[in-house]
């Protein structure tokens, strides 16, 4: 089921860098953003993903996270998550970036990751940035939207569309990038930038670039390989074949 280039590349590999996305937490039970079970079927991800749109009705952003955070609280991390932990142990390099907020790959024992877009169990405030944890707040409708000390909005502290990603880690994540040997883009439909182009970065810089995703995507017609499935039976079988 796996091309001998691959299998033959991965065993030679130094460094392996590995982007993912809303795909390999769908078997978990956590809706993708986008596609036939998009959560934001009803609003469009930019319609909530944003500042303005949070400033205007935060009570509504407020309770789509507040769904999302009780939902991630009740799921497991599956056996895509599972196999991206185990192969973090086999490589000299492993960087596994992530535009996930939902903490699984943490939770399945990853260590060396890179959170592009966040993390929705932790809060900020809108005007002085200082940190809560997600238990220093949660939002009940009866309650209204939380406030920090200073008296500013709290808000979930992840990255939404116009706003900067964190700068080390996106750094981080270029520099993996455009030396690993090999690089795998896994459910994720890579529309969103500037995550969605470290795949082409690390094409342009040499690296065998493979897509794991049941369809094909905006940079399907780039990469080496597509393997067409689900991650979570996907990775498992190739961590298999590249262990022996
Ligand atoms: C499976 C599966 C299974 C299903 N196994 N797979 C260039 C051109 C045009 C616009 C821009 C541009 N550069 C930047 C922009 C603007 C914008 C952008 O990219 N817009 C595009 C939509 C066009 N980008 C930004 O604004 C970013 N910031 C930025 O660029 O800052 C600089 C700047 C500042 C000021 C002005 C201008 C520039 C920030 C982007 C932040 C994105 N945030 C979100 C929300 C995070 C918080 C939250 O979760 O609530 O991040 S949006 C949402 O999309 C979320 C995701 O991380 C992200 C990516 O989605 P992902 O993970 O790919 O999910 P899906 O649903 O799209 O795909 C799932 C895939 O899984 C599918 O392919 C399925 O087939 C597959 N799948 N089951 C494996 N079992
Ligand atoms: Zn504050």
């Amino acid at each position: 089921m796996f091309s001998e280039t691959l299998l033959k590349r991965l065993k030679d590999a130094q460094s392996v860098a590995v982007l993912t996305g809303a795909g390999v937490s769908a078997e978990s039970g956590v809706p993708t953003f986008r596609g036939e079970e998009g959560l934001w079927k009803k609003y469009r991800p930019e319609e909530l993903a944003n500042f303005e749109a949070f400033m205007r009705n935060p009570e509504l952003v407020w309770e789509w996270y507040n769904f999302r955070r009780n939902l991630i609280n009740k799921v497991e991390p599956n056996p895509g998550h599972y196999a991206l932990a185990e192969m973090e142990k086999m490589f000299p390099n492993f960087h596994l970036i992530t535009q996930n907020v939902d903490n699984l790959h943490r939770r399945a024992g990853s260590e060396n990751i890179y959170e592009l877009h966040g993390n929705i169990m932790r809060n900020r405030c809108v005007d002085c940035s200082k940190r809560y944890d997600y238990d220093d707040f949660q939002f009940s409708p009866n309650e209204g939207v939380p406030r920090c000390e200073c008296g500013g909005l709290i808000r979930p502290d992840v990255v939404w569309f116009g706003e900067m990603l964190p700068q080390e880690q996106l750094r981080k994540s270029f520099a993996a990038a455009r030396t690993c040997d090999v690089f795998m883009s896994i459910g994720t439909s890579a529309v969103v930038q500037p995550a969605g182009n470290l795949p082409l970065e690390a094409l342009d810089a040499g690296a065998y670039v493979v897509e794991i995703n049941p369809e094909r995507t905006v940079i399907s017609s780039y990469v080496h390989e597509t393997i067409l499935g689900k991650s979570g039976e996907i990775l498992p079988k190739l961590l298999e074949q590249i262990e022996h």
